[in-house]
């Protein structure tokens, strides 16, 4: 395994399943969610079971979103699923979560504002319930293709796999999730009691993808209207994941030279940010989106995005060991900005 995920292995030892656990559901055990984030703001409602029951309230993605006369299908890709409606005047409304509206606020003061969505404040529904107003990134394009990397080398805080420790949880949808995917990966206990833990489940995901090894991961593309897919659960090499961004860019030449700048920028806008510098990145992503003429990246979901604790900094760059919050994010970005500066090359060569 990789030196930047030397942490797994002592996690390893805290994974495998008893038949006196009791179970859980999904977003609501032993790794908190974005939904139970420890920020409280009035009236939210925290509870998984408050979530469920408001859950049909509004109109969850896909939705049809109009700026500048202009209709297209908004379709989230990563994620919690039904986070999101539809909003006015180029913005989208993301259901709030206190941790990433400090996290917000905090980045439109730093130098990293112009790669984030743009906070415009927060609105409530009728039944309640509190939304962040964000600039919709897909307002200016025309048709837009979109691609969600989910960046860093781990998905899940130090403090979530601390309380999973002491109290884990039996997650039948993740058996179920990994049976999908390889009916060989849980072990005979796991396949007895159906269930994995909810570590159990993050670090098989984050090694038979590309979080692990290359310190990002394609969550989900969508090209045009036409085709879409959350398909990339094991693209983990540097190959694959190369073949699904010649894909994803197929047909429009310009994409790739714009990406690449823009990350470039990105990265070095990172070097200097004091947000950066004071947080660790988790679960955050980069949005890639483009059409036939512009191409833009732009950082996103800081629900799990945390200020280190005093004393503590990170490079985001060296091996994550428990206990010292590196996050890996660098590593991502780097080896985002090399396949996409290959294929730049590749393309100048013929
Ligand atoms: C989900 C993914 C999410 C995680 C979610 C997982 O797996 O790892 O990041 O939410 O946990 O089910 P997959 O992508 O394979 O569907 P958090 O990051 O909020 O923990 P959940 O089911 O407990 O929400």
């Amino acid at each position: 395994m990789a030196d930047s995920v030397a942490g797994y292995a002592d996690y390893g030892r805290h994974m495998s399943v008893h038949s006196s656990m009791e179970y859980g559901e999904a977003s609501s055990d032993d790794l908190s969610s974005e939904w139970e984030a420890d920020v409280e703001v009035e009236e939210t409602p925290r509870k998984s079971s408050q979530w469920r029951k408001v859950k049909g309230v509004v109109q969850w993605t896909p939705f049809v979103q109009t700026y500048k006369k202009q209709k297209y299908l908004w379709v989230q890709l990563a994620g919690h699923q039904g986070n999101f409606k539809a909003g006015k005047d180029g913005t989208i409304q993301k259901r709030l979560c206190g941790r990433e509206l400090e996290c917000l606020k905090l980045l439109m003061t730093d130098c990293l504002r112009p790669y984030v969505p743009e906070y415009r404040g927060e609105t409530v529904a009728e039944d309640g319930q509190h939304f962040l107003q964000l600039q919709d990134l897909l307002g200016e394009f025309v048709e837009p293709c979109v691609m969600d990397c989910k960046i860093g080398v781990r998905t899940y805080l130090e403090d979530e796999l601390a309380k999973a420790k002491e109290n884990p949880k039996l997650r039948k949808d993740m058996y179920e999730k990994m049976m999908a995917i390889d009916k060989g990966a849980p072990t005979e206990e796991e396949h007895r009691l159906k269930a994995v833990t909810k570590p159990r489940y993050m670090v098989w995901r984050e090694t038979i993808s590309s979080t692990a090894n290359l310190g990002f991961r394609i969550e989900g593309i969508r090209k045009s209207q036409g085709f879409s897919s959350k398909d990339f659960k094991t693209t983990r090499s540097k190959d694959q994941i190369k073949d699904a961004i010649v894909m994803f860019t197929d047909g429009y030449p310009k994409a790739v030279p714009q990406y690449l700048e823009r990350l470039k920028e990105i990265q070095s806008a990172l070097e200097n940010s004091s947000f950066f510098k004071a947080h660790e990145f988790i679960g955050s992503s980069l949005l890639f989106v483009h059409d036939a003429n512009h191409a833009s990246v732009w950082l996103i979901d800081f629900a799990k995005t945390t200020p280190l604790p005093a004393g503590v900094s990170i490079d985001h760059r060296s091996a994550w060991q428990p206990g010292n919050h590196e996050d890996g994010y660098l590593i991502g970005a780097g080896n985002l900005a090399d396949i996409l500066s290959e294929m730049a090359a590749a393309r100048i060569a013929t």
